[in-house]
């Protein structure tokens, strides 16, 4: 039963970006119960990092939105899977580089505080490297609690350097 629309944002900035987000959209595709409505290009930016640490090799970023019967954490964990069959290893580190980054931005309009799962994810009203694929895909899309992508644009980090075309 497929029923809710959920937007991912997926980062890399670790052993072949290119290549992570590729595999990620293809797993996505596969996930039981869920089919893929659109992805945006891949965006590079430059790391956003806590202390400006220019040495961090950027990212590539994108967002795709899913439609899914998957419950809120029964799609975190198999995101998590995904993560992790790609090389990720959480070893409890924030802002650490990373092979794979998958986050649930949205699930439908709910409001989610869980200590695994926090939605609408709380900083993605502050980071254009979400918020610019995400208008890519969904441009009228209002955040639950934020607003217009369009105001969220105007307050937010600044790390997109380019859009690689014909990447979507
Ligand atoms: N910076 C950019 N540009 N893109 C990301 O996906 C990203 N992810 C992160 C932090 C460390 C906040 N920096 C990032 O988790």
């Amino acid at each position: 039963m497929l029923n809710v629309i959920s937007y991912i944002g997926l980062g890399s900035n670790l052993d072949g970006p290119m290549q992570q987000l590729s595999n990620a959209l293809v797993a996505i595709r596969n996930l039981p119960d869920t089919s893929l409505i659109s992805s945006s290009s891949f965006y590079r930016s430059t790391a956003l990092t806590l202390d400006g640490d220019s040495s961090v090799p950027d990212y590539l970023n994108a967002v795709v939105s899913i439609e899914t019967g998957l419950d809120a954490l029964t799609l975190l964990d198999a995101l998590q899977e995904i993560e992790f069959s790609q090389g990720r290893r959480r070893t409890g580190k924030r802002w650490v580089a990373r092979q794979l980054d998958l986050d649930i931005l949205l699930y439908g309009d709910e409001f989610i505080a869980d200590e695994r799962l926090n939605v609408p994810h709380p900083q993605m009203c502050l980071r254009d490297f979400v918020l610019v694929p995400l208008a890519e895909i969904a441009p009228e899309l209002m955040i639950p609690g934020k607003g217009s992508i369009s105001s969220c644009l105007t307050v937010c980090s600044q790390t997109i350097v380019d859009v690689i075309p014909d990447s979507a």
